[in-house]
């Protein structure tokens, strides 16, 4: 979301919440997010919204980073449900284990890399003879898959094995208006 708002060079007051102590969730966000995840947006009307690939919906609508045709924005929906389904659960879950957390049950934790391996494999192989993953542009589905796929390292998963992702993640950081996560 945050990689968005900057290459649209919109404003923003950002409340940060301890992905580990869950204490003073439902204080902040009861009444914004029943799930009280983050990322969660407020506008300034009041209304929320949470979801991840909702957001990047609500601010990419109308912008070059959501297509107009058809075919290619349900095909960015498609890579995002992919994301929520085969990659997020394991690539990211697998790094909260092992660099927030720190703590993980040795056979959990294998099977969430072993799946998340599958699903680095099969953006390899989507990438393998394309630049992005929608087109022939940078689009919100790029955006949605480079947030825990740049840093999958972290979840003990080898970049090295896949890389035409190494290749795509130096473009999409090549992109006008690019901010590092740590920004
Ligand atoms: N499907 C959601 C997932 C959001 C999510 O799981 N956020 C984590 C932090 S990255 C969270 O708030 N976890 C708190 C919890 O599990 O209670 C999205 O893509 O936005």
């Amino acid at each position: 979301v945050r990689l968005l708002l900057a290459h649209l060079g919109l404003p923003y007051e950002r409340v940060e919440l301890d992905v580990v102590d869950r204490s003073d969730r439902r204080q902040v966000l009861g009444g914004k997010n029943p799930d009280l995840r983050v990322p969660t947006i407020e506008l300034d009307d009041g209304r929320c919204l949470p979801e991840s690939n909702a957001i990047l919906w609500y601010f990419g609508e109308g912008t070059p980073y959501v297509p107009d045709e058809r075919y290619a924005r349900a095909q960015v929906l498609q890579w995002q449900f992919f994301e929520q389904y085969s990659h997020e659960p394991n690539v990211a879950v697998a790094r909260f284990w092992l660099s927030y957390r720190k703590r993980w049950d040795e056979a959990e934790l294998a099977a969430r890399q072993d799946a998340g391996a599958r699903a680095l494999a099969a953006m390899e192989a989507h990438l393998e003879r394309r630049d992005y993953f929608v087109g022939d542009r940078y689009s919100i589905a790029d955006i949605t898959l480079y947030a825990y796929t740049h840093v999958a390292g972290e979840g003990g998963f080898d970049l090295e094995a896949y890389p035409a992702i190494r290749r795509w993640i130096t473009r999409v950081a090549g992109q006008p208006g690019h901010v590092p996560m740590e920004a």
